[in-house]
């Protein structure tokens, strides 16, 4: 995992827009962002401890990627770079493959968070973020979610209004 302020350009969202500005796991943690490094042999009761600590019932597998996707990756990777929200947790744990969650940080500037194989993540309900794979267009991801999970993504500025938002907002003393 790497995280850094995104640079705004032209180029395909795919690209590393690296600004050479790092961003820290404080500066993750300050907007809610937690995360965790988990692989070795151990990997799996890390996460099934985790899953038990925050209420995880239910897991999926993801892969993103033109081989699994077919004629509708392009228009998949597209709608997940939309930058939107949910109602409850986006958790995440990168199995295989590499790409890129974005996150808008206290000042609405996007931090890009490089993922890669044994990098968990958990977004907050409420925060504003999107999704891209990168050049090598290959992720493979694990979802976890609580019994009935708000999943829906909900875009900018629809969600503006949402109570989720202003929780998020107010519980992490964001006022941009
Ligand atoms: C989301 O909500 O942004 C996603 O689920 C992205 C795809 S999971 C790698
Ligand atoms: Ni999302």
């Amino acid at each position: 995992m790497r995280a850094y302020i995104f640079e705004n350009s032209d180029l395909d969202q795919r690209e590393p827009h690296d600004s050479g500005v790092e961003a820290s796991l404080d500066d993750l943690k300050a907007i809610g962002v937690l995360y965790w490094k988990f692989d070795g042999p151990d990997a799996l009761q890390q996460i099934d401890a985790l899953s038990a600590e925050r209420k995880y019932k239910n897991r999926d597998e993801i892969t993103v990627s033109p081989d699994a996707l077919g004629a509708v990756y392009e228009e998949k990777v597209k709608s997940f770079f939309a930058e939107h929200l949910h109602e409850d947790e986006e958790i995440r744990y990168i199995v295989d493959g590499t790409g890129y969650f974005d996150v808008r940080d206290k000042n609405d500037v996007w931090i890009r968070i490089a993922m890669g194989k044994g990098d968990m993540i958990i977004l907050p309900a409420g925060m504003y973020h999107r999704f891209t794979t990168d050049s090598k267009n290959y992720l493979k991801a694990m979802r976890l979610f609580k019994e009935d999970p708000l999943w829906t993504p909900i875009n900018r500025p629809l969600a503006d209004d949402n109570k989720h938002r202003a929780e998020y907002l107010s519980h992490f003393n964001i006022t941009a």
